[in-house]
């Protein structure tokens, strides 16, 4: 049932001093902290991570501003998470992307537009693998659980 997402905070959103807004969004509706940690993506990690882009006009762009600045990087967990988190960030164009979510709220252009989520439950399986290795996702009881979850 228990499902992990990977997000990340981009360097957009790292140098417009959105990190706490952005983890606080998913503390705040019980999401579980799995793992979480903050550095500049070396440039063939980029281009790993956004393979599927490769060859597009974007995709050299997308690279030179995702390995711009320090990303932070989280892998979320909870119920249904991966496509909860997706709705909570919007629209990956934040023109089209709701009011009160993530890019809705706080994003203007598609090649800034502050946070990445996973697509699907592959995807997910996917860069958390590239991003982290087992050690670094923590496992820990939450106390509260039992408040979130009927
Ligand atoms: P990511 O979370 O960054 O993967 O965005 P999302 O999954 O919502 O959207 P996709 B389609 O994966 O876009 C990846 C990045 O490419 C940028 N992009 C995309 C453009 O700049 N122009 C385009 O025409 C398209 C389709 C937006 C995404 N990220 N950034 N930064
Ligand atoms: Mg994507």
């Amino acid at each position: 049932m228990l499902e992990r997402t990977f997000v990340m905070v981009k360097p957009d959103a790292v140098q417009r001093g959105l990190v706490g807004e952005i983890i606080a969004r998913f503390e705040k509706r019980g999401y579980k902290l799995a793992a979480l940690k903050m550095f500049v993506m070396p440039r063939e990690m980029a281009e790993t991570h956004y393979g599927e882009h490769k060859g597009k006009p974007f995709f050299e762009g997308l690279v030179d501003f995702i390995t711009s600045g320090p990303v932070v990087a989280m892998v979320w967990e909870g119920k249904n998470v991966i496509a909860a988190a997706r709705e909570m960030m919007g629209a990956t164009d934040p023109q089209k992307a709701l009011p009160g979510t993530i890019r809705g709220t706080f994003g203007i252009d598609v090649g800034r537009n502050v946070v990445h989520g996973s697509d699907s439950p592959a995807s997910a399986a996917r860069e958390i693998a590239l991003f982290f290795n087992e050690a670094e996702l923590v496992d820990y009881d939450r106390l509260l659980d039992h408040w979130l979850y009927e």
